[in-house]
C-alpha cells in the first residue's frame, strides 16, 4: 500500500512522538494496579458479540457487522471490551450506516483503550495539526473539537473513523494492511533480524505544512504526557507486540518511517530495509482489506498492528470524523508470538 498522496496526517499518532521503546505500564484488571516491570498478558474475547450477524472480510484482516448499531452496545462494558479485543485481533472492524454522534464516538474511543488496559495517562489524541484550529466543524451545529480530526477532501491505538459524506462520483475507499501477517510472511531468519531492529519514525510534514500556511501546531497536551514537542521523531521497535492479542506485528514501515530511518545501520542498508518492508505491505494484496464507504459507515482499527491509506481517486466532496484513543509506548516482548503461531495456522 503506497503512502497516501494527500495526507500529511495519515499517521499512527501514538507512534510518532514517544521518545523510546520501553516496557509499558499496564493496568492489571484483577488488582487495578499499574505494573511496569512485566509485559501485559493478552486478553481473551468472551463471545458477547457472537449473537450479532458478522462476517470476516478476508481471512487475515477485517470483520464487518452489517446490522449492529454501536450505540446499542456503548453502555455494555463487556461488549465494548470484546469489541476492542476483536478489533485488535482482526485489525479493523466495519459497521454500516451508524447513528453514533461525535460525543459518543469519543466515549467509545476512550472506553476501547481503557477496557483493554491502556495507561491511565493516555486519553484521546489531540492532533498537532489536524485540530480545531483548522476551523472545520465536527457537526452540523458548528462545534469545534481538538479531540476530533476532521478528514476532509476540501482542505489516525484505536482509531474510529465515521465517514459522513461520500463522494458523489465513486472512490475514496480506504485500505488497511495487516502488520501481523506481514511479520508472518518473513522468513524465520528475517523475523529474528527484524526483532533486533529499531526504527526512527519521523514526520517532517507537520512543521512544513504549518510553516507554509502560518499555522500553529499544538506542542503539549496532545493526549498523553509523552506526546509533546515539535520534532516528531521517536525510535521504536521494528517488531511491536500488541498488548491485547500478544501478537507480533511489523511496525516500523510505511508512511511513518518514509522520512525516518532504521537505527544503527548504514544509510544504504536503511533504505534497502525500508523499501523491502514497504513492498511487503504494499504489494501483497492478500494481507490487505479494502473498504468501500457508504454514508455514515464506521471503521475502527488498531493502529498498533495495521497500516492504512485513503485513496485519492474521486472528484466530489468526502468528509468524516476521526477519534483516536492513545495507547501505550510501543514495546517488543521477546516471549510474544506471531499471529499464525498463536492461532496454530
Ligand atoms: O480518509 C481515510 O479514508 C483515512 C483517513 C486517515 O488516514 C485516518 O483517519 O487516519
Amino acid at each position: 500500500m503506497a503512502p497516501s498522496a494527500t495526507s500529511a496526517d495519515i499517521q499512527s499518532p501514538a507512534s510518532i512522538t514517544v521518545k523510546s521503546p520501553v516496557i509499558p505500564e499496564s493496568k492489571d484488571h484483577a488488582t487495578g494496579l499499574t505494573k511496569s516491570a512485566s509485559y501485559p498478558n493478552p486478553l481473551t474475547y468472551s463471545g458477547t458479540l457472537d449473537s450479532y450477524e458478522f462476517f470476516d472480510v478476508t481471512s487475515v484482516i477485517g470483520r464487518e457487522f452489517p446490522k449492529l448499531q454501536l450505540t446499542e452496545i456503548l453502555h455494555d462494558d463487556d461488549k465494548i471490551k470484546d469489541l476492542a479485543i476483536l478489533v485488535s485481533q482482526r485489525g479493523v472492524v466495519f459497521f454500516r450506516n451508524q447513528d453514533i454522534g461525535i460525543e459518543d464516538q469519543k466515549v467509545l474511543g476512550q472506553k476501547l483503550g481503557e477496557f483493554t488496559g491502556k495507561p491511565t495517562t493516555s486519553k484521546l489524541h489531540r492532533h498537532a495539526l489536524s485540530n480545531s484550529k483548522r476551523g472545520i466543524a465536527v457537526d452540523e451545529h458548528g462545534k469545534l473539537d481538538d479531540e476530533v480530526s476532521v478528514i476532509s477532501s476540501e482542505v489516525k491505538d484505536y482509531a474510529i473513523l465515521k465517514i459522513i459524506q461520500v463522494p458523489e462520483d465513486a472512490g475514496g475507499d480506504t485500505l488497511w494492511a495487516s502488520g501481523y501477517e506481514a511479520f508472518d510472511r518473513l522468513s524465520p531468519t528475517w523475523q529474528r533480524f527484524a526483532e533486533n531492529l529499531t526504527a526512527t519514525h519521523y514526520q517532517p510534514n507537520f512543521n512544513k505544512v504549518a510553516a507554509e500556511h502560518s499555522l500553529e501546531l499544538i506542542d503539549a497536551d496532545r493526549g498523553a504526557p509523552e506526546n509533546t514537542g515539535l520534532d516528531f521523531t521517536a525510535s521504536h521497535p521494528m517488531v511491536r507486540t500488541n498488548p491485547v492479542t500478544g501478537w507480533k506485528s511489523l511496525f516500523g514501515t510505511g508512511h511513518q518511517v518514509h522520512a525516518g530511518w532504521i537505527d544503527n545501520v548504514t544509510e544504504t542498508e536503511s533504505e534497502i530495509i525500508k523499501a523491502y518492508f514497504l513492498k511487503l505491505i504494499a504489494e501483497n494484496h492478500d494481507l490487505q482489506v479494502r473498504f468501500r464507504w457508504t454514508k455514515n459507515d464506521v471503521a475502527i482499527w488498531d493502529n498498533r498492528s495495521v497500516f492504512h491509506t485513503a485513496t485519492n481517486d474521486y472528484e466530489g466532496k468526502r468528509q468524516g470524523n476521526r477519534v483516536v484513543s492513545l495507547g501505550e509506548k510501543p514495546f517488543y516482548d521477546p516471549a510474544s508470538k506471531s499471529r499464525r503461531e498463536a492461532l496454530g495456522l
